[in-house]
């Protein structure tokens, strides 16, 4: 006979795995797996630095902590984010490599989502090339240089198989 916190056990670590893969392969991440600091929402883990920066050097911080500056791919994804962390921040998203053609990177894969205010990205003045969350959810380009909030994300440690 199994100890019955045994069975509890599996029973709530069948409740926390998510299956996100095809038949072959099951990805599963463990709610509270993210690094101390780090807070988790779905299968990424976050972290809010304590200044605002110009969206290089806020790149370069979240590259040095082996993460990516955040890229939301949903209206509750940003939510969460506004909710417990800025209502307005850098996003992954420059079109410093052509003018106007807007590139967001997931770590370094291209990202297909995004979330326009209507009307941007603008360009103002010419000299917008770089995107932020605006407290109203949506995407605003605005100079690169300027300070802002900065989010970082890394992908929650994940079990396969
Ligand atoms: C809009 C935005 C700019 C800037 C300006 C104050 O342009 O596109 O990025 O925030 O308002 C008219
Ligand atoms: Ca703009």
């Amino acid at each position: 006979m199994l100890p019955k916190r045994l069975i509890i056990g599996l029973i709530s670590l069948c409740l926390m795995i998510r299956c996100t893969g095809g038949n072959e392969r099951c990805g599963a991440s463990i709610r509270g797996a993210c690094p101390p600091a780090w807070s988790q929402w779905g299968d990424k883990c976050y972290k809010q630095l304590s200044k605002n920066l110009p969206w290089a050097e806020a790149k370069q911080e979240c590259i040095k902590k082996g993460s990516v500056l955040v890229v939301p791919q949903s209206q509750e994804e940003t939510e969460f984010l506004q909710n417990n962390m800025h209502r307005q921040f850098w996003i992954n998203c420059s079109d410093l490599q052509v003018e106007g053609t807007w590139v967001c990177q997931d770590g370094t894969t291209d990202v297909e989502y995004s979330n326009w205010k209507t009307g941007e990205p603008n360009n103002a003045k010419g000299i917008e090339d770089c995107a932020v969350v605006t407290a109203s959810g949506d995407w605003n380009d605005v100079p690169c240089n300027g300070d802002s909030p900065v989010i970082c994300q890394r992908p929650a440690p994940q079990l396969h198989f």
